[in-house]
C-alpha cells in the first residue's frame, strides 16, 4: 500500500505593520480608523507611564511585586479593541493595556499589587476577570465563561491571555480540549515573549511554533506579529467571527517580547543577552505605530512631546486614588472565606483585635493583672 499523507496544513503568520513601519495596505487599509489609531497610541503611552510609576512604587516600598508590561501592549489592546463589551476578557498579569481600554479603573491594578483585595473586586458589567497568578487557571475559566454564554445565548465570547510557558501546563491542554470538543466560542491568545521567567521557550516547546499545539485539538491556529497592532486586530476579528458564527475556538500565537524583567523580583540580565533585548527594543510596538502615524500625517513630534505631561498627570491621579483609599479593616482577613466564620478562625480574629498578636483568646476579656 502506498503511504499517504494523513493530514497536511499550514499555519499562517500575519504581519501588517512591520518593525520598519512598512504597511501592507491590502490587509491593513480600513482596519483601524485614524482617530482610533491615535487614541490607541495615546493609550499605550499612558500604559508605559503606568508601568514606570508602578515599578517605582515597588522600588520605594509602596507596592509589592509588579510585572512590567512594557513591550507587550498590543495583544491585549488589539483584542480589547476588536471585541465587544459583551465579550469576556480573561487575563493573566501582563494585559493592562487591554483591561484599561475596556474600562477597568487602572487603580484596581495598583491595588491588586499592593495586596489589597479590593483591586480584584471588578464591576461584573465590565466582563473582566481578576488577574490570574497561578499559571494557566484562567484558560479554564474562559472555557467555562464561553460555555455559559453559549448556553444562555447572550452572544458573548471569551478571550483569554496567557504566556508561552503556560502552554506547558495541564490546565492549558484541558481548556483547549474542552473548548474544541464542546464547540465553545473562545479565543486563546498566547503571548509568546520567548521566556517563562528564565526558561527560554525553545527548551519547553520542541515544535517550531507554539501555534501548532492547537492543531492537536482540531482548532484553527494562527500566528501573528504580536507587536503589530493591525495584525492583532485582524486575527482577533477573524477569531471572534469564527466563535460567534460557528462556536469554534481559535488559538492565536502572538510573537512579542517583554522589554522589562519578569517581575520586580527578577533581574533578567542574569539570563538574557543584551543583544537580544536591543533587537527587540527596535521592534517596539509603539515606535512603529508612531512612525506610521507621522507618515500618514496623523501625528507629529510636538503632539508627541505634549502627551508626556498629560500621561504623567493622569498616572499621578491614578496613583493618588490607589494610595488614598480608606485602609481596609483588619477583620477582612477573615471575613470573606466562609458564610459563617468557624470557631477557630473567630478566635484568631478576636486575638488579632487585641494589641498583643498571639495572645490567648481566653485572655481577651480577662482583667489586666495589676502589679502588686
Ligand atoms: C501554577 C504555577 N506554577 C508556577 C508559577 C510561578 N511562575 C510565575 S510566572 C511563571 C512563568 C510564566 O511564563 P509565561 O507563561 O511564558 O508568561 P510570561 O510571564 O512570560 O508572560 C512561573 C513559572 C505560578 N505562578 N503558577
Ligand atoms: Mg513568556
Amino acid at each position: 500500500m502506498p503511504v499517504e499523507s494523513a493530514f497536511e496544513t499550514t499555519i499562517e503568520h500575519v504581519s501588517i505593520l512591520d518593525e520598519h513601519a512598512n504597511f501592507d495596505a491590502e490587509l491593513g487599509e480600513g482596519l483601524i480608523p485614524d482617530d482610533d489609531l491615535v487614541a490607541m497610541y495615546r493609550h499605550m503611552r499612558m500604559c508605559r507611564q503606568f508601568d514606570q510609576i508602578a515599578f517605582k512604587l515597588q522600588r520605594s516600598g509602596r507596592m509589592g511585586t509588579y510585572p512590567e508590561n512594557r513591550g507587550q501592549e498590543c495583544p491585549s489592546l488589539g483584542a480589547a479593541y476588536a471585541l465587544t463589551k459583551k465579550d469576556w476578557l480573561v487575563p493573566c498579569y501582563r494585559e493592562n493595556a487591554g483591561l484599561f481600554w475596556r474600562g477597568l479603573p487602572p487603580e484596581k491594578i495598583l491595588l491588586h499589587w499592593m495586596g489589597d483585595e479590593r483591586g480584584n473586586q471588578i464591576d461584573p458589567e465590565l466582563r473582566v476577570t481578576p488577574i490570574a497568578i497561578p499559571i494557566g487557571t484562567q484558560m479554564l475559566h474562559a472555557a467555562g465563561l464561553a460555555w455559559a454564554s453559549k448556553y444562555r445565548g447572550d452572544g458573548g465570547i471569551a478571550c483569554t491571555f496567557f504566556g508561552d510557558g503556560a502552554t506547558s501546563e495541564g490546565d492549558f491542554h484541558e481548556a483547549m480540549n474542552f473548548s474544541a470538543n464542546l464547540d465553545l466560542p473562545v479565543v486563546f491568545m498566547c503571548q509568546n515573549n520567548s521566556w517563562a521567567i528564565s526558561v527560554p521557550t525553545k527548551i519547553q516547546c520542541s515544535a517550531p511554533t507554539i501555534a501548532q499545539r492547537g492543531l492537536a485539538y482540531g482548532m484553527h491556529c494562527v500566528q501573528c506579529d504580536g507587536n503589530d497592532l493591525f495584525a492583532v486586530v485582524k486575527v482577533v476579528r477573524d477569531a471572534a467571527k469564527r466563535a460567534r458564527e460557528d462556536n469554534r475556538p481559535t488559538f492565536i500565537e502572538a510573537i512579542t517580547y517583554r522589554l522589562g524583567d519578569h517581575t520586580t523580583a527578577d533581574d533578567a540580565r542574569r539570563y538574557r543577552d543584551a543583544e537580544e533585548v536591543e533587537l527587540w527594543q527596535g521592534r517596539d510596538p509603539m515606535i512603529r505605530l508612531k512612525a506610521f502615524m507621522i507618515e500618514r500625517g496623523l501625528w507629529d513630534e510636538s503632539r508627541d512631546a505634549a502627551i508626556n505631561e498629560q500621561v504623567e498627570h493622569e498616572v499621578a491621579q491614578i496613583t493618588e486614588r490607589a494610595e488614598n483609599i480608606e485602609a481596609p479593616s483588619r477583620d477582612d482577613i477573615f471575613n470573606y472565606m466562609y458564610e459563617s466564620i468557624p470557631d477557630n478562625l473567630r478566635a484568631q480574629r478576636d486575638t488579632m483585635r487585641t494589641s498583643s498578636i498571639g495572645q490567648d483568646p481566653t485572655q481577651i476579656d480577662a482583667p489586666v493583672a495589676q502589679p502588686s
